[in-house]
């Protein structure tokens, strides 16, 4: 486990939010196996769980292996402060932790009020630049101000940024203020062991026992899977809600082996061979002359590279390839 302040270049930030007692904390210290002992720590980066990677490893050899990491961040202060709201802006995805233990959970008005809190923290955003945009352009209308309105009139009518329609020359204009309708959301449902996820909650929402897997946080791992497996949680909430969070920042995973290390890497979907040699290296971008690729699956169903090759299984693709989710993917390269 790794904590750090600030930010984590390469890693996304995952901000829970919700009204106080939705389980934030809670789910934070499930998530991240820490703040389970009155620890003040707030964010952790923890390791994307993906079986690939391991496998890979001892597939190829590779004295160790990387797995992709995230950050989860415990959002302080709640949606309907102005503290609370200002440290969401730094975050790449929002988990909205709503409350559905207790006899007296409401948990779709909880979220329609998380949203109306997000809504109305854009809205004065947004407000604030459109002034400035207009004495700057002295009561004209420009590509900025008129990006600025249509905007305004989005939210005033409860459409979050990112289903206004707006084009891409006017989203160059919002994209600075780093508006929170912009990010995408993940709603986790914080159930009663044993319960489903209630109706009334939109469809995608993750449902999570947050209190049981936060108790199991500091044991023993083997344990804590056979008293979980004792509760029925089969898949971890760590799993369900990175996979949610993956889906939403749109954003697949590749792999890279060789004999130092086997590693999983992040990239945003449709992303081609070049873009994923950037996000390993610069260099790799810039002196991009080829990827040898191979699904982990068909690699996996020949047991190995070599292998592999022999059978000539392995594809080479230009930089213009668009990688798919579960690429084993070798650069050639020349700086
Ligand atoms: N029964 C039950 N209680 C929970 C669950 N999740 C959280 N709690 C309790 O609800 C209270 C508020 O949780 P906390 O994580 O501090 O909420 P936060 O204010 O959103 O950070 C605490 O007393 C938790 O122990 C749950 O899934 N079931
Ligand atoms: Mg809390």
């Amino acid at each position: 486990m790794d904590f750090r302040l600030g930010r984590v270049p390469d890693v996304k930030d995952i901000g829970l939010v919700g009204v106080p007692n939705s389980g934030k904390s809670t789910l934070f210290t499930a998530l991240t196996h820490t703040g389970s002992h009155g620890g003040r720590a707030n964010q952790a980066v923890v390791e994307v769980p993906d079986p690939r990677v391991r496998a890979l490893s001892e597939m190829e050899r590779s004295k160790k292996h990387v797995h992709a990491q995230v950050r989860f961040v415990d959002v302080p202060g709640g949606t309907s402060s102005a503290q609370g709201v200002a440290s969401l802006r730094e975050i790449d995805a929002l988990c909205i932790v709503v409350r559905c233990f207790g006899p007296d959970a409401t948990p779709a008005e909880e979220l329609a009020s998380v949203r109306a809190d997000l809504l109305l923290a854009d809205l004065a955003i947004v407000d604030s630049a459109r002034e400035k945009a207009q004495k700057r352009a002295r009561g004209k209308a420009t590509d900025e101000t008129a990006a600025l309105q249509r905007a305004h009139d989005a939210l005033l009518a409860e459409t979050p940024l990112r289903d206004a329609g707006l084009t891409a020359d006017e989203l160059t204009h919002l994209r600075s203020l780093a508006p929170l309708t912009l990010k995408p959301w993940v709603v986790v449902a914080n159930m009663e062991e044993g319960s489903d996820v209630p109706p009334g909650l939109p469809e995608g929402t993750v449902g999570v026992w947050a209190a049981i897997e936060a108790e199991v946080a500091d044991m023993d791992p083997d344990e804590a899977v056979a008293l979980l497996d004792e509760f029925g949680v089969d898949e971890p909430g760590l799993q369900k809600v990175i996979a949610a969070s993956y889906r939403a920042l749109d954003l697949i995973t590749f792999l890279t082996t060789s004999e130092n290390e086997s590693r999983a890497w992040e990239v945003r979907s449709g992303a081609t061979a070049s873009e994923a040699a950037g996000t390993i290296h610069t260099d790799m971008k810039r002196g991009f002359i080829r990827a040898e690729v191979i699904s982990f699956e068909d690699l996996a169903a020949v047991g190995g590279l070599d292998a592999a090759k022999h059978k000539g299984l392995v594809r080479v693709e230009g930089k213009d390839y668009v990688v798919r989710e579960g690429d084993v993917f070798h650069v050639r390269f020349a700086v």
